[in-house]
């Protein structure tokens, strides 16, 4: 491929696509292309050997368990991928329902079913229950800040620690209570970092925090595993279009290069893999992670991008949030229990332990959702979020396990429970086509920032236009970090090609 000047002939059909990533923003972009008949070259270039992305399930314990996506959050009519999943059949009975997709939850996980102590002890699940009352009245006050020129303090965790202090001078209980309700709240500000993907409340933006929108529909999840839905995708696209192991090293951009299979005609973009294969387009829309975005800044473009985006990828958040899925010969739990929550004792919102992580990374644990039951064994799926979800990837599985027997044992109070038979996690963190979870509005960002990073390139209109585009769930500004943000944003970076070339079209149509 070479590099010239010169203006070439007009470029095959519709221009040449190429989409860089293929999870679900990519894969949906691609879908979207594929059903109108003008984008015939197109090519999807994925860097591992599965789509899928962040949607990941994989055969354990005799069966399948989601290491990345788990639900469908507001699973309901406006939900694209409720529709989806629909369309292609993923869903059973329940989560069907017009019932189901009736219920509002506000965004707000169910309360445990079982809550334990690190000393052992059964936590008082009404206790649990005011105490999660009082957590999401004051997160929900937290959307009233929306679009204000000023927030009383920066971050979501500083707002929920200043209004509790006050609450707090008002708590008539013993102070053996008030200890126990700080320790329960620490573990709703912890649940709340895997929901939020990120390390500490104190990181998220408090003005932004109501931009994220939430559906109606109680969160469901597939029976086969999330991932039968990309497959889906995928395999309604036509053969050749997806080309796996093409990992992209640099997007050379406002150029004009030339393909042999098009003799003449110059394209302003060229997509170079590791390894050196490249691709010559007039459009590429990337779809890798934020987190993928941070760590290749400065050697992903040519020319860089412009400061102002850059500086854009710089300030938003991304975070980890891991999964860890235990497996027991028998289960310590009833068999009616659907979710355990772990409540560290002398544990505080307002107390930041200073220890080395080694020694309290698995403090961060919120707890485990209860799988239903494989052939011959009991799993449990722990959520962990933040420098001590990274900490625990690099920890090796006798560690691991180690480390976990330890805490089942603390918290069930028996210190002769067999440890787990076998454990699986995510890493999220290391992945290389990831690095991390996925994003939220840090401070110093905002929801503004989000439609920034979905701005195409380049911003100079007397250039080729639409020569990058972008897609992900960070590029979403009301359903980032979910896998709806991240089809629609796919979604809505097809259309805008599509109606780029309707309107040359219908320009052509115009000329006298
Ligand atoms: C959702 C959910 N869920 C859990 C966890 C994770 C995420 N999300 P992708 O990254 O997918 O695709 C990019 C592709 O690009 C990829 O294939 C790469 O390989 C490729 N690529 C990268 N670099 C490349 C290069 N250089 N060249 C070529 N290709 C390249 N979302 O809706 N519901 O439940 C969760 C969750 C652990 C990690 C989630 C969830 C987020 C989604 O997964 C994510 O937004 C999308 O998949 C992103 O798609 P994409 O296409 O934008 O990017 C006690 C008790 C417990 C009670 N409950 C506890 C609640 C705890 C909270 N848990 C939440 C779980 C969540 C949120």
């Amino acid at each position: 491929m070479e590099k010239g000047g010169g203006k070439g002939g007009p470029p095959p059909a519709n221009g040449l696509v190429v989409v860089v990533g293929g999870g679900i923003a990519g894969l949906g972009a691609a879908q979207r292309l594929c059903r109108n008949l003008g984008f015939r070259n197109l090519r999807l270039l994925e860097a591992s050997d599965r789509c899928g992305g962040r949607v990941c399930s994989q055969p354990a314990f005799g069966g399948l368990v989601d290491i990345g996506a788990h639900w469908i959050h507001g699973p309901s009519k406006n939900n694209p991928v409720f529709q989806l999943a629909l369309e292609y059949g993923l869903l059973g009975e329940k989560e069907m329902s017009e019932e189901n997709q009736l219920i509002e939850v506000g965004g707000h996980p169910g309360l445990p079913s079982l809550s334990l102590s690190s000393s052992g002890k059964n936590v008082n699940l009404k206790l649990v229950e005011d105490v999660s009352n009082l957590f999401y009245t004051l997160l929900d006050q937290t959307r009233e800040f929306l679009h204000m020129a000023e927030t009383p303090v920066p971050s979501v965790g500083e707002y929920l620690k200043k209004e509790l202090a006050q609450l707090m001078a008002d708590w008539t209980e013993d102070e053996a209570t008030k200890s126990l309700k700080l320790s329960i709240l620490n573990t709703f500000f912890n649940l709340e970092c895997c929901v939020s993907g990120c390390h500490s409340m104190d990181l998220v933006a408090l003005g932004s925090f109501g931009e994220y929108a939430m559906l109606p529909g109680l969160d469901c999840t597939f029976s086969e595993g999330y991932e039968g839905l990309t497959n889906c995708i995928m395999t309604s696209l036509p053969k050749n279009v997806i080309q796996f192991n093409k990992p992209v090293k640099i997007i050379h951009w406002n150029g004009s290069y030339t393909q042999e299979k098009f003799p003449g005609v110059k394209f302003p973009v060229l997509v170079e893999c590791e390894g050196g294969e490249q691709f010559p387009a007039n459009h590429v829309i990337v779809t890798m992670s934020l987190g993928v975005l941070k760590e290749q800044l400065t050697t992903l473009f040519d020319p860089p991008l412009p400061h102002s985006k850059a500086e854009v990828i710089k300030r938003m958040g991304f975070g980890t949030n891991n999964k860890i899925f235990v497996e027991f010969e028998e289960p310590f739990w009833e068999a009616d229990c659907q979710q355990i929550q772990v409540v560290w004792e002398d544990s505080s919102p307002f107390v930041d332990d200073k220890s080395e992580l080694e020694n309290i990374w698995f403090k961060k644990l919120i707890g485990f959702l209860v799988l239903p039951p494989f052939e011959s064994s009991y799993v449990l799926c722990g959520f962990i979020a933040g420098l001590e979800s990274e900490y625990m990837e690099t920890l090796s599985d006798e560690e691991l396990i180690s480390s976990l027997t330890q805490v089942f044992r603390r918290i069930t109070g028996n210190p002769q429970l067999s440890g787990p038979r076998s454990i699986l996690r995510s890493k999220w963190h290391s992945a290389p086509y990831t690095r991390g979870s996925y994003s939220y509005v840090a401070v110093g960002s905002s929801g503004e920032d989000i439609d920034l990073l979905a701005q195409p390139l380049p911003e100079d209109s007397s250039a080729p236009q639409l020569q990058i585009l972008f897609a992900g769930e960070a590029t979403h500004r009301t359903y980032y970090s979910t896998t709806h943000g991240a089809l629609l944003s796919g979604w809505r970076e097809a259309d805008r090609l599509i109606n780029l070339y309707d309107s040359e079209a219908q320009q052509q149509k115009l000329k006298p």
